[in-house]
């Protein structure tokens, strides 16, 4: 007889599979004492050569598969039915063991002959390679104490009810007949659990044995269940109620465990409401039926919002709850009694400029959140200028407008109130970066994002592991993007990639180039770096590196406020580089911290808040940069790039992954340390001929669509 088996199953995102089934290798057991039994109803994903090779690298496992969908609870009987171990152990396919987890947790059973034995959980957003429990958040830990919080009985479940990483005695569950209700779709864990703690004897925690749980970050092409459930409320409060009620007859006498359930399907209840979901008089009723069983300490043990909304619904009002939880919506969204701003402004959207007609010569121009007048929607906006003059109307949004914008467009704050007007009524719409989430768009609207760079760092979907504020990005981003009509690349290479990475239709990419480099081919660009460089107070003798480096996903103080790590030593490079050269430093848009360097008067300037990137380009000898895309635009001047990467083994492979092999494919050295950097400036001739085949390669490969005419280019496109 087999000591174990574990019961895997399946249903989508098989590059999960690979972190789970490396974990159980990585338990390094016995294979002739334990068996995997893998079950589902995905065969077309490949799922099948999986198994196989991992039957190679000696996995003692099997695949079990159906057609048609049947739900976790199903796979898991059939497993059941199947399965030859002593002990069986759940696992699900996207989540992955800790090293050491199931020989602590037999090494427990066996030693006090254990019904059950619990571990830890730790619910994380991370594959296997990146997540550590060091420096985990310990508030995060489904501890196992917590959700067995009694292991002499007396108290059984205080907080999660999952059968996740709980070793549970085989013959236990056969004796009782136990089984998961399959005609759930979820919460089947609930009166599984329920049941087989009618007949546990003995429950054990074990030490240090842990299992990440991990949550998706793409829920749009892989979501998990409770991922699907949150789009299928009326279907996830129904197997609720189901479960619950199922759930009834097993906790009957035991208070406690009542409770507990009540207060899940009251915190599921309340959850929905509060995110808009809006209570049907069906659903309401059956909610009604159930919470009337409900002991008043359940009640009790919310505070007054979340206990009026839970009351109205047991007593039937379910209209009341429904608008209550409308208001807590919106008071939830920000600060203040009344709500954030932008709410209200939406709530005028709605009343009043929605009924207004569309003006099909309005265009909105907007870049990076209104941070100033640049890039590509700048270069755009003062082509049309020249061709069309008033022919439309321009709406500029920018927060501190400078003089420096040419022509007299209507100038407008970000997400003020005449930016959320502007966008209702006028038909196009140009940004760089993704629109606001309240932005709506109309059938007649035309949508034209630019984008904002040739990417060398993984974006959206290419991503695995998402380290950003937001860990529903990827959602989001997908969202927002399904409003884009026209997407602008700079090359065949950002064409393949923004294909696959935002997910869009290729029609719908217009390779012309970049709007924003125009400048960097013009006629006159002497003249206007001559310009540029007095308006900044540069020494004509002296010669310019321009320092712009990217951010960090996982350095930040909160959404689109990143910390900024100066990784130089100023006084040092001060000391070995003034006589010649003076230094531009700029910050990555979505740095917040302010630097001071007025120590460094006449050498150092700080240029983070100069407009557009592209007009220092211009004046730069040097440009030193890691992982932004600044270079693949500088690279149109043809001038040196280094590339300044200090971190370079964390970012490349933990933070977000590249599109090119930045050993080989880029046009100029890596320099790790601050003496390497240096050593490249002071023999910059050097290294531009040591790099000319590679560069001359780069600019073919991505350069060669810029001409000084993508505006031109991009506008044909869209007017015609
Ligand atoms: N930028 C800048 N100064 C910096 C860094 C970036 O002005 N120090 C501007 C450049 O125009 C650059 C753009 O911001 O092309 C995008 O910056 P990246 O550093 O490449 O980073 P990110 O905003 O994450 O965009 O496909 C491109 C990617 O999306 C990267």
């Amino acid at each position: 007889m087999k000591t174990l088996s574990i019961i895997v199953p399946f249903s989508n995102g098989l590059f999960y599979l690979d972190d789970c089934f490396e974990s159980i290798l990585a338990q390094n057991l016995i294979p002739e004492e334990y068996e995997v039994i893998c079950l589902g109803d995905a065969p077309g994903e490949g799922i099948v050569a999986k198994i196989e090779k991992y039957e190679q690298q000696g996995l003692p496992v099997r695949y079990i598969q159906w057609f048609d969908k049947k739900g976790t609870g199903y796979a898991r009987n059939r497993g059941l039915g199947v399965a030859e171990g002593r002990y069986v152990y759940f696992l699900d396919c996207d989540d992955y063991l800790l090293d050491g987890t199931i020989p602590r947790l037999l090494e427990c059973a066996n030693d006090n002959d254990a019904d059950i034995v619990c571990g830890d959980i730790f619910p994380t957003y991370f594959k296997r390679e990146s997540f550590d429990t060091k420096g985990y958040d310990s508030n995060k830990i489904i501890r196992s104490d917590k959700r067995v919080a009694n292991v002499e009985l007396s108290n059984i479940f205080s907080g999660e009810v999952t059968v996740l990483n709980m070793l549970i005695k085989h013959d236990m569950i056969k004796d009782n007949d136990i089984l998961f209700n399959d005609e759930v779709l979820y919460y089947t864990d609930i009166p599984f659990v329920m049941k087989l703690f009618l007949s546990v004897k003995s429950c054990y925690l074990a030490k240090g044995a842990g299992l990440a749980k991990r949550l998706r970050n793409d829920p749009v092409h892989y979501p998990s269940v409770n991922q699907t459930a949150l789009k299928n409320v009326e279907r996830m409060i129904n197997d609720l109620l189901v479960v619950h009620n199922e759930t009834m007859q097993y906790v009957n006498n035991h208070p406690k465990r009542r409770n507990l359930v009540n207060i899940m399907l009251c915190d599921v209840i309340y959850e929905q409401c509060v995110k808009g979901w809006h209570i049907s008089h069906g659903t309401s009723a059956k909610c009604q039926k159930v919470l009337k069983t409900a002991s008043d300490s359940v009640f009790k043990k919310y505070a007054l919002p979340k206990r009026m909304i839970i009351k109205f619904i047991a007593s039937g009002h379910y209209h009341f709850a429904n608008m209550l939880g409308t208001l807590l919506r919106i008071r939830k969204k920000k600060s203040g009694m009344f709500g954030n701003k932008i709410q209200w402004y939406r709530l005028i959207d709605k009343l009043i400029f929605r009924h207004l007609p569309r003006k099909k010569n309005w265009i909105v121009f907007e870049s990076f959140f209104g941070r100033g007048y640049s890039d590509s929607p700048k270069y755009l906006y003062e082509y049309m200028l020249k061709k069309f003059g008033n022919k439309y109307k321009y709406i500029w949004v920018i927060n501190k407008p400078k003089d420096s914008i040419k022509g007299k467009p209507v100038v407008i704050a970000y997400q003020g109130l005449r930016h959320v007007y502007y966008s209702t009524r006028a038909k196009y719409h140009i940004y760089n970066v993704r629109q606001p989430g309240w932005f709506k768009k109309e059938d007649d609207m035309v949508f034209l994002e630019t984008w904002h760079g040739t990417p060398l760092k993984k974006l959206v979907f290419d991503m695995e592991d998402v380290h950003v504020v937001t860990q529903a990005y990827k959602e989001v981003f997908y969202k927002d993007s399904r409003l884009w009509d026209y997407v602008i690349s700079a090359n065949s290479f950002s064409t393949e990639v923004f294909q696959r990475a935002f997910d869009i239709d290729g029609d719908k990419i217009i390779e012309c180039g970049y709007p924003r480099n125009d400048l960097l081919y013009s006629e006159d660009k002497d003249v206007l770096a001559g310009r540029i460089k007095k308006k900044l107070d540069i020494h004509e003798g002296k010669k310019v590196i321009l320092y712009a480096p990217t951010w960090r996903d996982n350095a930040f103080y909160g959404p689109g406020k990143y910390k900024f790590n100066l990784a130089v030593d100023l006084k040092r490079l001060y000391t070995e580089l003034s006589d010649e050269y003076v230094l531009l430093l700029r910050t990555h848009y979505q740095i917040s911290d302010k630097l001071d360097l007025s120590e460094y008067d006449g050498f150092v300037y700080n240029v983070s808040d100069y407009e557009d990137v592209s007009e220092l380009y211009l004046i730069s000898d040097i440009c030193v940069t890691d992982y932004s895309s600044v270079f693949f635009d500088y690279a149109n001047l043809r001038r040196p790039i280094l590339f300044y990467v200090y971190d370079y083994d964390l970012y490349k492979d933990e933070l977000r992954g590249m599109y090119l092999d930045m050993e080989t494919e880029i046009p100029g050295p890596l320099l790790k340390s601050e003496q390497e950097l240096i050593d490249a400036i002071k023999n910059i001739d050097d290294i531009s001929e040591e790099y000319t085949e590679i560069y001359n390669e780069f600019y073919d490969r991505f350069c060669s669509v810029d001409d000084g005419n993508a505006s031109e280019r991009m506008v044909k496109a869209l007017f015609g």
